[in-house]
């Protein structure tokens, strides 16, 4: 990639493909009365113009077998009822992209307006509903844990605080958008479609579905792919037009989302509110924590993991790393008229963390006890591992003293509590976090979708030049896969990693398998490509100890050869055992395989990293101003495949939670027009805004783990937000302002400093 030799969709050729250009709802909330496309249809070098009634389509259904989930359908163009500004509702087919665009803006669309629905409050006001399914406009309300002792816990709580918290609706905004080239194969008998994702046979799955064909029919692949962080594991109605329009013309056609589109027609997250009570005991400790969670999942239920990706997560880990005696929760996904959410890194825990580490700095405030010590106290301890929450679930061993320690020394030696200079506040804010990551079939399985992902099959195979090829169902778009799973593989074979190659992203030439989301991917698809290689290591053993003479006890697999152990001279190249393998096959004593190939799978319980981040902020009373100065992370996430790219992914991740925290925002009118349509208004970071992050690494190896990894991927993102909302909290302590939503903006901190004073 850095030497510009990535292939995004946008770069593949294909010299007679068509391109689309989608005619999208300028009013949030409405009933389509007709679409007129005679103009757009006239022009010369458009193919086509294409409403619901010209696909036949079902659409999309994303299902949870819970009883209290409301099955709604997301149809690939609106055909009636229209529930975002910025939905499709027509597509255009044209020579030229520009020409595409030119036309979709000569269709003329009618339809009766309709009141939206803005708002968690409007929608369980009874405005609207936006589906007529869920007439209050909940789309899943989950009691979890109900606990009835809980409110006398909370009477009898020394300290009891009750508070709301909440985030604003964000998007992953990649640096490249979505898009695709969908070509039907007449020959074949098979679509082709190639997208940019992090799901391909999920959206194998979901395109067979919608256009009624068996999934050998349909070949996606993902070529390289420019960020997705969320937005992309989930299946889009445009790529799936563009697979129906393929078929139905009988040519190729592309697509590329603009960013406008990217920003206000494709998914977003984090809209949420909380609505906390927790209860300490006068020695600190957390006795009971009762939430409310509301998220504001937009109009559709996404397919395939459904609106309630969010609360559900929500609910099921808010207390983390935290002892919490009694637990209840109940949380619902409500729709309105916005674009739909897709799990967007760090799905609800970036919340869930800043409401729990709000939460601790307030509370040790009010206790006139240390903040650190508060947190100390209540941390699940070494001696408690395995350790099982009254949210059921168990964690495994990790480092959190030793963490919150070791972050705690570096704060110290790096001076961070000196005052501030020239009229600024600063202020230290600290976030402790466990992050489940690698959840497998049996975790997945709880949160009962009708496809439950987890497991990932993994194919090694050696060639006849002792060349190792990996395939999986994992699929890499920023992570750098194909460095780690190559280093896996080419340690359990004794190859130099430069061997193995990774092949990834093409359903036709992997098992099914999950793609990258949810940090699953060094775990499961790194642990089965370890299983995969360590099978393979044991027929190239059984081969050249038959070429050596050997016992097979006996052959260690060393620097591409493989050697009788205690004599390094006595050896094979890896080279001349394929060879043998592959062009002599009768040479051998027959009770080898043929060819050098092997499986390997796994599918883990979900495992715990942890981490403590900590921001140095300087805060300007005057202007509002806020500006991260310092930051630090200590962060364990069991065996560190390779350090570079953990680092990489933290700061990547730190990055994106700092905008979250002070930055981005997308912003509605009351009638659902979206305002963030650019990056002028929507405001993303750049590396001036970002300081220099420096990480500690803790390893406590998983022995739930092939590898001893735990995932990381979306660690950064979780801690930032709380860090650095509690270091503006912290800059803000002498006037007693308290602020506990993000992001932050100027704007708030000054209207916090005026209510004080
Ligand atoms: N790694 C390692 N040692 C470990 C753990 C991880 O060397 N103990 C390495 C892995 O080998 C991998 C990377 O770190 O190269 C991240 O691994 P993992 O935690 O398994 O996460 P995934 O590879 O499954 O990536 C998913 C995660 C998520 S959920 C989001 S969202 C996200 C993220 O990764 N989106 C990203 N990082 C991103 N990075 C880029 N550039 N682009 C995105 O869209």
């Amino acid at each position: 990639m850095l030497l510009g030799r990535a292939r995004f969709v946008d770069d593949l050729g294909h010299p007679h493909a068509l391109h689309l250009a989608f005619v999208r709802s300028a009013q949030a909330s409405g009933q389509l009365r007709s679409i007129d496309a005679t103009a757009a249809a006239a022009l010369p070098g458009v193919r086509a113009v294409l409403s619901a009634a010209d696909l036949d389509s079902p659409g999309f259904v994303a299902a949870l077998e819970r009883e209290q989930f409301v099955r709604t359908t997301m149809p690939l163009l609106a055909g009636d009822r229209i529930r975002f500004a910025g939905e499709p509702l027509a597509v255009v087919v044209a020579d030229d992209p520009y020409l595409a665009e030119d036309a979709a803006e000569l269709v003329l669309v009618e339809m009766d307006d309709r009141e939206p629905v803005m708002s968690i409050d409007a929608a369980l006001a009874g405005r609207g509903p936006v589906h007529e399914e869920a007439p209050d406009g909940v789309l899943i309300d989950l009691p979890m844990f109900e606990d009835p002792l809980i409110q006398q816990a909370l009477e009898d709580a020394h300290l009891v605080l009750e508070r709301t918290f909440t985030s604003a609706r964000v998007t992953a905004a990649p640096m490249e958008g979505r898009g695709c080239l969908a070509e039907w194969d007449d020959r074949a008998e098979q679509l082709v479609l190639h997208i940019s994702t992090q799901v391909p046979h999920q959206v194998r799955s979901g395109v067979a579905a919608v256009m009624g064909l068996p999934e050998r029919s349909v070949r996606v692949i993902a070529p390289d792919v420019g960020g997705g962080f969320g937005l992309k594991c989930v299946v889009g109605r445009e790529e799936a037009v563009a697979a129906l329009v393929a078929r139905k013309l009988g040519r190729a056609v592309r697509w590329t989302e603009d960013r406008r589109e990217n920003l206000t027609s494709s998914f977003h997250g984090h809209e949420q509110e909380y609505r906390v009570r927790i209860g300490f005991g006068s020695d600190g400790l957390i006795v009971a924590l009762d939430a409310d969670v509301r998220c504001d999942v937009g109009a559709y239920s996404v397919y395939p993991f459904t609106s309630a990706v969010e609360p559900l997560m929500a609910v099921t880990e808010l207390p983390g790393l935290y002892k919490v005696g009694r637990y209840a929760a109940r949380g619902r996904a409500i729709a309105t008229n916005k674009p739909p959410t897709a799990p967007y890194r760090g799905v609800s825990r970036p919340q869930i963390v800043l409401v729990m580490e709000r939460l601790m700095d307030t509370a040790a405030e009010q206790l006139g006890m240390d903040a650190i010590e508060l947190r100390r106290r209540n941390l699940i301890q070494a001696e408690d591992f395995p350790y099982t929450g009254p949210n059921g679930i168990t964690y495994e061993p990790g480092s959190y003293q030793e963490a919150l320690d070791l972050c705690c020394a570096h704060i110290e030696k790096a001076g961070w509590r000196t005052p501030g200079a020239g009229g600024l506040l600063r202020g230290v804010g600290i976030a402790c976090f466990s992050e489940r990551t690698a959840y497998g079939t049996a975790t997945m399985g709880l949160r009962r979708m009708a496809m439950t992902p987890g497991y990932d099959v993994v194919h090694v195979r050696m060639d006849p030049s002792g060349e190792v090829v990996v395939t999986t169902g994992t699929c890499g778009h920023g992570q750098g896969h194909e460095t780690t799973f190559a280093q896996i593989v080419a340690d359990q074979l004794g190859v130099h990693p430069d061997r193995v190659k990774l092949r990834q992203g093409d359903t036709d030439i992997s098992s099914y398998g999950w793609g990258t989301f949810g940090s699953r991917s060094i775990v499961i698809g790194g642990g089965a490509a370890s299983v995969a290689a360590r099978r393979l290591a044991t027929q190239l053993s059984a081969v050249a100890a038959e070429m050596l003479e050997a016992d097979v006890s006996d052959v260690e697999l060393m620097d591409g050869h493989i050697h009788v152990r205690g004599a390094p001279h006595v050896r094979v190249s890896m080279q001349q055992v394929a060879q043998t393998v592959h062009f002599r096959a009768h040479s051998l004593s027959g009770a080898h395989e043929y060819l050098l190939e092997a499986r390997g799978e796994a599918d883990p319980p979900g495992m715990f990293s942890n981490a403590v981040h900590a921001a140095l902020v300087e805060v300007d009373p005057g202007t509002g101003g806020v500006r991260v100065v310092d930051y630090l992370v200590v962060e364990d996430c069991g065996v560190i495949i390779n350090p570079m790219i953990v680092d990489g992914q933290v700061r990547g991740g730190v990055a994106q939670g700092i905008a979250a925290a002070l930055y981005e925002r997308l912003r509605f009118t009351d009638d659902g027009q979206p305002q963030s349509g650019t990056f002028m208004d929507y405001l993303v970071p750049t590396a001036s805004e970002i300081p220099p992050v420096s990480i500690h690494h803790l390893e406590t190896r998983c022995e739930l783990s092939e590898t001893g990894a735990k995932g990381m991927g979306e660690g950064g993102t979780i801690g930032a937000p709380a860090a650095v909302l509690n270091a503006v909290n912290d800059a803000l302590r002498s006037f007693g302002a308290q602020i506990d939503h993000i992001p932050v903006l100027p704007e708030d901190v000054i209207a916090a400093i005026e209510e004080k004073r």
